[in-house]
C-alpha cells in the first residue's frame, strides 16, 4: 500500500456513460460480465490509456464494440487493467469478464457468501474485488444488473433500483432484471441473492409516491423486523418534515446478514444490515439494542440524500457524508427521544472513542490529507467529530439559516461528487458569514483545549471571562492556528435564576452563543448585579476539554439550577472526576479514599429528583468509567489503581444512598406489557442503576441474583447477570446465572454475543484464561465479525484490567489474536488493533509490554495493509 495525497487528486480521463452488469451466480465460480460505455473527457489526453482498478481478479475476456481485444491493446494484472488506443472522443463500449470466489471470499469485501446467501460489501473499494473498473466515488453512472442464479437456492434475486422484470432461465435456473436510473458511485452497488423471509409494507411519500418497504431477514425471523420497519417510516417521515427530503425509487429494501464487517450500509434502494442492528424482540433485545437500531435504520435512510444523491468527490472527502449523517440521525433520535439525555449519550461516546483517538497516535483531521488504507479512516473522529463539526455550524448560524444553508446544498449539488470546501460553501452563501476560521476544524486535528477563569467587580458591575486555547500537537501537525469555537454560555444568580447581561464586550455574544476565535480573549460581561456562576460549553456545543476552576458549591448549584439538562449533568460529572481521580491516586499509594460530601449530596439529590427524567438520573449516577478516568489522569495509568479507587467511589455513595437507591428500585418498574419507548427505557435504565449501587451496599450477589430470577426483559435480565459475573464471578450465583444464560439463549447468536461480552468485561487478570476458554466454545466462531467482535474487541476495548494486566499477558494475547484474525478479515484485524492505540499512556512496566506486542505484530510476515497501517501509526 502505497500513500495516496489529497493533493494529487484529478479527474478521470474517461466518462462512464453507463454500467450493464450481468451475474451468473455460483458459490465458488460466479462469472462477472460487465459492460461499461465510455467516452474520453473532454480536453483529456487523446493517448491516455484507460486504467481501471482491481483486487484479486483475473480477466477471462475483453471485448471492445464486442469484437475481442487482442493481447498488445491491453494489460492485465490482479490490480488493474489497462486498455490502449482508445478512441479520442466517441463513446464506446468494453465488455469484461471475471470470475469470482464468492465462498473463498473471508475478508468480506466484495461478492461474499453468508449463511447460504450471496450478498455485497463494496465501501470503499470493494467493487474492484468484482470486474475491474474506475472504482472511485466521483465516477457516476446508472446500473442495469442482471443476475442469474439456481432458482431453488436463491428464489430471491436483489440489485439496486427498479425491478425491470425475470423470467426462467434454463434447466433449473432463473433471472432478474433491476435498473437504477440514479448515476451512482460503484461503492453504492449492491447485489443480493438466496432464499430469505420478508416482511413487507408502504409508505406514501409527501408527494403522495408509494414506496414498497421489505426487510428480509432468515426465515422464522420475520417478526423480529417489525421495530427495524417501524423505525424506518419514522426516518422516512422524518426526513421529509425536517429536511424536506422524500425518497425517489419504487421500492426500499433491507438486508440482514449475519456476517458483515460493520455496523450496515447505504446502498441505493438495498440497503445491507449486520443482522445485530435489525433483529429485535422483548426476550433478546435490550433497550440499548433498541436504540441502535432505531438511529441506525435511520443513519443509512438518511444516506440516500446525504451520501447517495450528493456523494464524495474522493475518499478524503468520507465526513462529507458521515459526519452530516450522523449529525442528521443524531437529530432523529432526539426528537423521537429525549433531547438531553440523547446529548448526554452523544457526549459520553465521543469523549470515551473519539477523544482518545484525537489524542493518541492514530490522530487525523476529520478531513484528512493523506492515507495509506482508506477502511482505517471509518473512525469517529470523521463520523462523530465530523458530526460535531456540522453541529457547529448549525450552533453559529442559528436553526433557520442552518437549514437554508442545507436547501442551497441540496439544490446546488443532487446528483454529483462533491468536497467539504464545496458544503461550507452553502452555509457561507446562506449567512453571509466568512467560514474560513471554522473550516480549521476540518483541517486541524486534536481536541481543543480551552482554559477559563472568571473574575466579578461589584462596584463596576462587570463580569470578566478570560479565555485561552490550545490545539494540541498531532502526528504530522505540530503547528496549530486558533480556531472559531462556538461556546454556548449562560450565567446564574446564587439563587439559581438566569442573569442576563446588559452587554457584552470583547468577544461576539448573540442568541447565549459566544465566539471564541482568539487564541486568548476576554469577554466583558456588563450589568451583572451578583457574582455570577457560569456555564461554559452548554450542550457540549464546541468538542473540546475545558478547563475552568468552578468550586464544588458553584458545580453544586449548576447541577441544580442549569436550564440546559446537558449542562447539569455536565457539572455532576466535574463535581465526580476530582473524587475519581484522587481516589486512583490514593488507591496507587495505598492511602484512604474519601469522598467530598458535596458530590455525593448532589448526585443523590439528582437521583431523587422526581422532576427530572429517569433516563436523566441514570446518566448522572453511571460516573465516569475507568478508561475516562485515564484519559483525565493522561499519563502513567495503573489500570488496577484506577479500577480500585472507582470500586471505592461506589461503595461511598451506595452506602450513603442506600435508601434512594432501595427506593428507587421498588419504584422504577415497567408492569404491564413490555415496550421499548424511551420513557420505559429510561425507567429501566434508573432501575438498573439502582440495582448496581445496591449490589455495593449489600456487597453479597443477593440482590442482583432476586433481579435476575425476576426479570422479564433482556435490559434487566442482562444488567443483573453483570453485576452478579462482574462482582461476584467465584459466586454460585455468578456460575450458576452464567449457565442458565448461556442454555435459555443458545440457538440465538447475538444474545450469546452478550453473554460473551458479559464474560470479557470481568474486572481483574483471570479473565484472560476465561476469554481463552470461551475461544473454544461451540458458540464461538473464529470467522464471525460479532463473534470476534463481542468477546476479543470488547476484551480490548473495555476491559482495563483484563486486558491490561500487570504481566502483559493481555497485549501478548491479543498480537497473536490480530495475526490470525488479519489472515482471514484484514478489516476486522485493524479495527480491534486500535484498542492499543493509548499505550503510552500506560505506567512504564505496561507500556513496555505494549510496545513489544505491537513490536511483534509489526515484524510478522504478511501484514495486512490494514494492519501495517494500524501498527506503524501507533509505535510511531
Ligand atoms: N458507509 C458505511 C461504512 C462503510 C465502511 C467501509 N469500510 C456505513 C455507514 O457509515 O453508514
Ligand atoms: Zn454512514
Amino acid at each position: 500500500g502505497q500513500v495516496i495525497n489529497l493533493a494529487d487528486y484529478r479527474p478521470t480521463d474517461f466518462v462512464l456513460e453507463r454500467v450493464d452488469l450481468t451475474f451468473e451466480l455460483d458459490p465458488t465460480e460466479t462469472k462477472v460480465e460487465a459492460r461499461l460505455i465510455f467516452h474520453r473527457r473532454e480536453g483529456a489526453n487523446p493517448k491516455a490509456p484507460l486504467v481501471l482498478d482491481g483486487d484479486e481478479l483475473s480477466l477471462a475476456g475483453l471485448l471492445f464494440d464486442q469484437v475481442e481485444m487482442s493481447a498488445e491493446q491491453y494489460t492485465a494484472t490482479a490490480e488493474s487493467l489497462t486498455v490502449y488506443d482508445l478512441p479520442a472522443a466517441e463513446p464506446f463500449e468494453l465488455t469484461i469478464t471475471t470470475i469470482i470466489n464468492p465462498e473463498a471470499n473471508t475478508q468480506l469485501m466484495g461478492l461474499y457468501r453468508t449463511g447460504g446467501i450471496y450478498c455485497t460489501q463494496c465501501e470503499a473499494e470493494g467493487f474492484r474485488r468484482i470486474t475491474y473498473f474506475p472504482d472511485r466515488p466521483d465516477v457516476l453512472a446508472p446500473y442495469t444488473v442482471n443476475i442469474i442464479a439456481d432458482k431453488a437456492a436463491n428464489p430471491l434475486l436483489l440489485s439496486n433500483g427498479n425491478f425491470l422484470g425475470g423470467a426462467g432461465y434454463g434447466e433449473g435456473k432463473h433471472f432478474a432484471a433491476w435498473f437504477d436510473p440514479h448515476p451512482k458511485p460503484s461503492y453504492l452497488f449492491a447485489l443480493v441473492a438466496g432464499d430469505l423471509g420478508v416482511i413487507e409494507d408502504t409508505f406514501t411519500t409527501m408527494s403522495g409516491r408509494d414506496v414498497a418497504m421489505k426487510i428480509y431477514v432468515e426465515h422464522g425471523k420475520e417478526p423480529r423486523a417489525a421495530y427495524a420497519m417501524d423505525a424506518l417510516k419514522r426516518s422516512m417521515k422524518w426526513d421529509e418534515e425536517v429536511f424536506g427530503r422524500e425518497y425517489d425509487l419504487d421500492i426500499f429494501m433491507i438486508v440482514a446478514v449475519s456476517d458483515f464487517n460493520m455496523g450496515a450500509m447505504e446502498n441505493k434502494g438495498l440497503n445491507i444490515f449486520n443482522d445485530k442492528y435489525v433483529l429485535a424482540d422483548p426476550e433478546t433485545a435490550t433497550d440499548a439494542d433498541y436504540a441502535n437500531i432505531e438511529a441506525i435504520i435511520a443513519h443509512e435512510y438518511f444516506h440516500n440524500w446525504t451520501g447517495n444523491r450528493i456523494t464524495c468527490r474522493d475518499w478524503f472527502q468520507l465526513c462529507l457524508k458521515e459526519g452530516l449523517t450522523v449529525y442528521r440521525d443524531h437529530e432523529f433520535s432526539s426528537d423521537q427521544r429525549s433531547r438531553p439525555v440523547k446529548r448526554i449519550a452523544e457526549v459520553r461516546h465521543l469523549k470515551s472513542e473519539q477523544f482518545p483517538e484525537d489524542g493518541g497516535p492514530l490522530a487525523h483531521p476529520v478531513r484528512p490529507t493523506q492515507y495509506r488504507e482508506i477502511n482505517n479512516f471509518y473512525t469517529t473522529t470523521v463520523y462523530e467529530k465530523g458530526s460535531e463539526v456540522t453541529r457547529m455550524i448549525a450552533t453559529l448560524l442559528g436553526r433557520e439559516t442552518f437549514k437554508k444553508g442545507m436547501d442551497i446544498y441540496f439544490d446546488r449539488h443532487d446528483g454529483q461528487a462533491v468536497t467539504i470546501e464545496d458544503f461550507v460553501k452553502c452555509f457561507e452563501d446562506a449567512s453571509g458569514r466568512d467560514l474560513a476560521q471554522f473550516s480549521l476544524w476540518y483541517h486541524q486535528a486534536g481536541t481543543p483545549l480551552v482554559t477559563a477563569s472568571g473574575s466579578y467587580d461589584a462596584t463596576a458591575k462587570t463580569f470578566s471571562l478570560s479565555l485561552e486555547q490550545m490545539v494540541p500537537a498531532t502526528p504530522g501537525q505540530t503547528d496549530k492556528k486558533p480556531m472559531h469555537v462556538p461556546l454556548s454560555l449562560a450565567l446564574f444568580g446564587e439563587n439559581g435564576g438566569k442573569i442576563e447581561p446588559a452587554s457584552v464586550e470583547g468577544a461576539e455574544y448573540a442568541g447565549e452563543v459566544l465566539h471564541l476565535t482568539g487564541r486568548t480573549q476576554t469577554a466583558v460581561f456588563h450589568g451583572v448585579g451578583s457574582r455570577p456562576v457560569v456555564s461554559i460549553n452548554r450542550s457540549f456545543s464546541a468538542p473540546i476539554n475545558l478547563h475552568f476552576d468552578q468550586s464544588p458549591a458553584d458545580l453544586a448549584l449548576l447541577a441544580r439550577y442549569e436550564t440546559d439538562h446537558f449542562a447539569r449533568w455536565q457539572a455532576l460529572t466535574d463535581l465526580a472526576l476530582p473524587n475519581l481521580l484522587k481516589a486512583a491516586r490514593h488507591a496507587r499509594d495505598g492511602k484512604a479514599i474519601v469522598c467530598e460530601r458535596t458530590f455525593i449530596d448532589a448526585l443523590l439529590a439528582a437521583a431523587a429528583d422526581k422532576n427530572l427524567e429517569p433516563a436523566f438520573r441514570a446518566q448522572a449516577l453511571a460516573l465516569p468509567s475507568e478508561a475516562d478516568i485515564a484519559r483525565e489522569l493522561g499519563s502513567n495509568n495503573d489500570p488496577d489503581a484506577i479500577h480500585a479507587g472507582r470500586q471505592a467511589v461506589m461503595k461511598q455513595i451506595a452506602d450513603q444512598g442506600a435508601e434512594v437507591f432501595a427506593k428507587l428500585f421498588e419504584t422504577m418498574t415497567t408492569p404491564g406489557d413490555f415496550s421499548p419507548d424511551a420513557r420505559s427505557a429510561g425507567r429501566r435504565a434508573l432501575r438498573n442503576a439502582a440495582l448496581t449501587y445496591l449490589s455495593y451496599a449489600q456487597c453479597s450477589p443477593g440482590h442482583a441474583k432476586a433481579a435476575f430470577d425476576a426479570a422479564n426483559n433482556m435490559t434487566e435480565l442482562l444488567h443483573a447477570l453483570t453485576i452478579l459475573a462482574h462482582r461476584f464471578p467465584e459466586s454460585g450465583e455468578a456460575i450458576t446465572a452464567l449457565s442458565a444464560f448461556r442454555d435459555r439463549f443458545a440457538q440465538n447468536a447475538l444474545v450469546i454475543d452478550k453473554w460473551f461480552s458479559v464474560q470479557a468485561t470481568i474486572p481483574g487478570a483471570a479473565t484472560l484464561d476465561r476469554v481463552r476458554k470461551l475461544m473454544e466454545s461451540p458458540l464461538f466462531k473464529r470467522t464471525n465479525p460479532n463473534r470476534v467482535r463481542a468477546l476479543v474487541g470488547t476484551f480490548a476495548f473495555t476491559n482495563p484490567t483484563g486486558f491490561g494486566r500487570a504481566d502483559g499477558e493481555g497485549y501478548r494475547f491479543m498480537a497473536r489474536e490480530i495475526l490470525d484474525i488479519d489472515q482471514r478479515n484484514p478489516q476486522l484485524a485493524a479495527r480491534i488493533l486500535t484498542s492499543m492505540r493509548s499505550w503510552r499512556a500506560l505506567e512504564p512496566v505496561r507500556a513496555g509490554f505494549a510496545r513489544a506486542a505491537l513490536a511483534e505484530i509489526e515484524q510478522a510476515p504478511a501484514l495486512s495493509t490494514d494492519v501495517r497501517d494500524i501498527v506503524e501509526r501507533t509505535l510511531k
